[in-house]
Order: C-alpha cells, then sequence, then structure tokens
C-alpha cells in the first residue's frame, strides 16, 4: 500500500483570514457565514479568526496578498460573489480574481482558498451562497482546514 498523506479537517488552535469582497453584498455576507459556521464547527475559535474586508473582487488577490505578507494567519480564505451584468467586466474580473488568488497561495507557501461565486443570475448566486447548491463559504473553509492540515503534514515528513 502506498503512504497516503492528507490533511484532517481540524481547525483547532489554527488562524484563519477571511477575505471578502463587498459587491453583491447580500449574498457576500452569506458566504462569510457559511465560511465562520464552518470554521467554529471544526474547533476554530472566534479570535482566531479575522475577516477582511475589500471593495470588490478585482481586489480580492490584492487583499489577501496583502495579509499574507503581513503574516499571523496559517490560511487565506477568499470569497466574493460575480454576477454576469451587459458588460465584458464579468469575464476579465472573473479571470483576474481567480489568477491572483492563486498566484497568493504559490508565492507565499500559504494556503488560500477561493470561494468565489461566478454566476449568471441572483438566482444561481443564492442558490450557492447557502440554499439548493450548499454554500461556496463553507466549502472554502473546509478547504483551507485540510490544506493548513495537509502543510503540517508535509513539513512533519
Ligand atoms: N465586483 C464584484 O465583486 N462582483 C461583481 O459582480 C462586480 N461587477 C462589476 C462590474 C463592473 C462593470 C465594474 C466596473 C466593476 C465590478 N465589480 C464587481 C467591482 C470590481 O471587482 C472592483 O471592485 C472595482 O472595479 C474597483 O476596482
Amino acid at each position: 500500500m502506498p503512504k497516503v498523506v492528507e490533511g484532517s479537517l481540524i481547525a483547532t488552535g489554527k488562524k484563519f483570514a477571511i477575505v471578502a469582497g463587498r459587491w453583491n453584498g447580500a449574498f457576500a455576507e452569506r458566504l462569510i457565514e457559511g465560511a465562520l459556521d464552518s470554521l467554529r464547527l471544526h474547533g476554530a475559535r472566534d479570535e482566531d479568526v479575522t475577516v477582511y474586508r475589500c471593495p470588490g473582487c478585482f481586489e480580492l488577490g490584492q487583499a489577501a496578498a496583502k495579509v499574507a505578507q503581513a503574516g499571523g494567519h496559517d490560511a487565506i480564505i477568499c470569497l466574493g460573489v460575480l454576477i454576469r451584468g451587459a458588460t465584458p467586466h464579468f469575464d476579465y474580473i472573473a479571470g483576474k480574481a481567480t489568477a491572483d488568488i492563486g498566484s497568493v497561495g504559490l508565492e507565499r507557501g500559504l494556503p488560500v482558498s477561493y470561494g468565489v461565486l461566478t454566476c449568471d443570475t441572483q438566482a444561481q448566486a443564492l442558490e450557492r451562497s447557502g440554499s439548493k447548491v450548499g454554500n461556496k463559504g463553507e466549502e472554502a473553509a473546509l478547504a483551507a482546514i485540510e490544506m493548513v492540515n495537509l502543510y503540517a503534514q508535509i513539513e512533519a515528513q
């Protein structure tokens, strides 16, 4: 049998940053709540979690990079809501946010998870922020917890 290295879902004692955009605020709040629920459920204490707010998805990577640079967190959870409008901005911002968020994780050696909704309609955003299709904030928090523990396992080898 091969050796399998994986992270647990125990968040106790770990420090998390949530970076969340303000655009489409009602949905963004639901993503933040989902992430907080998930962190608490898995053992994180509120005093070990900081929520940073930035204007929109375009700024998520920038804010996450600054938070990573400042230090003090084991993982960063990026949350935002893009709803397609009548302009091509949606695709530009979605692409930029995704690439920037990914880069922060790679460049800083810190787990950075991605909870950005890219929806055609408000109904889809509602479904993905806590109704029919779950809550992507919750899922992004879970991914961050797992990655923190995976990194610890890799470093302990
Ligand atoms: N930010 C979001 O987080 N979600 C959006 O759906 C969104 N739509 C935008 C549409 C347009 C036409 C523009 C110009 C900006 C939009 N933004 C959106 C804001 C963007 O992420 C950023 O905060 C601002 O452009 C300021 O740099």
